[in-house]
């Protein structure tokens, strides 16, 4: 099995090597769909793959939880490319969904963090994240990891299929490989993070918005909170707010909105003034040296400039670390939360 997901996923300066897929990538990059299945975490690392496989690839992408395609009749055909993600690689839901795909003559790839796992094993070919171990039942370095995976994926994909030019690609290489240091600098931030978290720690709801890229970011950050501190949040498309949402918001409802320097900046701005008029709230993660949103948040997550297709992978961290600090002043233990298994095996 380590055979099968050999090589290392690093980029260097010119290219992205995803050891574990060489060998299927001819067909991957044929593939005339991608659906990409998962649970919990690893769905909403799929809605960031979704996002940018289709904006820099241009091929069809359907995400789905596993525990929803295992069960109905999925439409499937020969040349389609199913990626599992899963970062225990027992989860039964994405397990059963896989090998009902495989039954219908997909190429089945995987995505997981646990070397040899059953996941693993029923795949054609993967990419192991290697995180590490994940002591903690909620997800969060696997999120990381598996955001990591299918951007490079995904930039890879869009210069196989000539969507994207070398010059850009290496540019998107850049990127990837500038997140660590950027990282650091978030995580050097945490003892502020935690004076915010202290002013929230008893919030009943909370909501989470976010767009494009940010709105996975959103549904992951509100389950990090409501998984390890038991707070009911939710996280939306900033775009549904008007749709429904903004009936709860009033002067008790923390708002978090994930923004960044993209193209949806001035809508986000918008939607933060809608929530000030109802005196909601905000907790802003903004772009470093963004003063506009500075002066609209109530308190503001600064993260360092990138590039639109790679800020998932920064703006998730503080609200893992929000998540962490409210969980632990609430006295719950953030390991081992209760009624949540590290492997969803039934
Ligand atoms: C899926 C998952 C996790 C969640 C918790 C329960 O696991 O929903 O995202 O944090 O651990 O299981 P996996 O298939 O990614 O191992």
């Amino acid at each position: 099995i380590s055979d099968t997901y050999r090589g290392r996923i690093r980029p260097n300066q010119n290219d992205i090597v995803l050891g574990g897929l060489i060998d299927v990538f001819p067909k991957i990059t044929a593939a005339n769909r991608i659906i990409i299945i998962g649970c919990g975490t690893s769905w909403h690392a799929a809605l960031v793959a979704e996002y940018l496989i289709e904006e820099y690839a241009r091929v069809p992408v359907e995400v789905e939880y596993a525990s929803e395609f295992r069960y109905r009749k999925p439409i499937i055909h020969e040349g389609d490319v199913v990626i599992a993600i899963s970062q225990s690689g027992e989860t039964a839901d994405t397990l059963a969904a896989l090998k009902m795909a495989k039954s219908k003559g997909a190429l089945i790839l995987g995505i997981c963090n646990v070397v040899g796992s059953s996941i693993a094993r029923e795949t054609d070919a993967g990419v192991y994240t290697h995180a590490g171990t994940e002591i903690g039942v909620a997800s969060t370095k696997a999120f990381t990891a598996q955001v990591t995976v299918l951007s490079l994926l995904a930039f890879k994909l869009a210069k196989e299929r000539s969507e994207i030019d070398q010059e850009f690609y290496e540019m998107l290489i850049g990127e990837m490989l500038a997140i660590p240091e950027k990282l650091e600098t978030i995580l050097v931030g945490h003892p502020y993070i935690k004076t915010v978290a202290e002013k929230y720690k008893d919030a009943v709801n909370a909501l989470y918005l976010g767009r494009g890229y940010l709105f996975p970011v959103a549904l992951e950050g509100a389950l990090k909170l409501k998984e390890i501190s038991y707070i009911h949040a939710e996280g939306y498309a900033a775009g549904e707010m008007k749709h429904g949402p903004i009936a709860l918001v009033d002067d008790n409802l923390p708002v978090v909105v994930v923004s960044a320097k993209d193209s949806y900046y001035e809508k986000v701005v918008s939607n933060i003034q809608e929530v000030k008029a109802r005196k909601g709230n905000i907790i802003a993660v903004v772009t470093e040296g963004d003063n506009g949103l500075r002066k609209m948040a109530d308190d503001l997550f600064e993260v360092p400039e990138s590039h639109p297709a790679v800020a998932a992978l920064l703006t998730v961290v503080p609200l893992q670390l929000f998540a962490y600090y409210i969980a632990v002043m609430r006295g719950c233990d953030v390991d081992q939360p209760r009624n949540l298994a590290k492997s969803v095996t039934v």
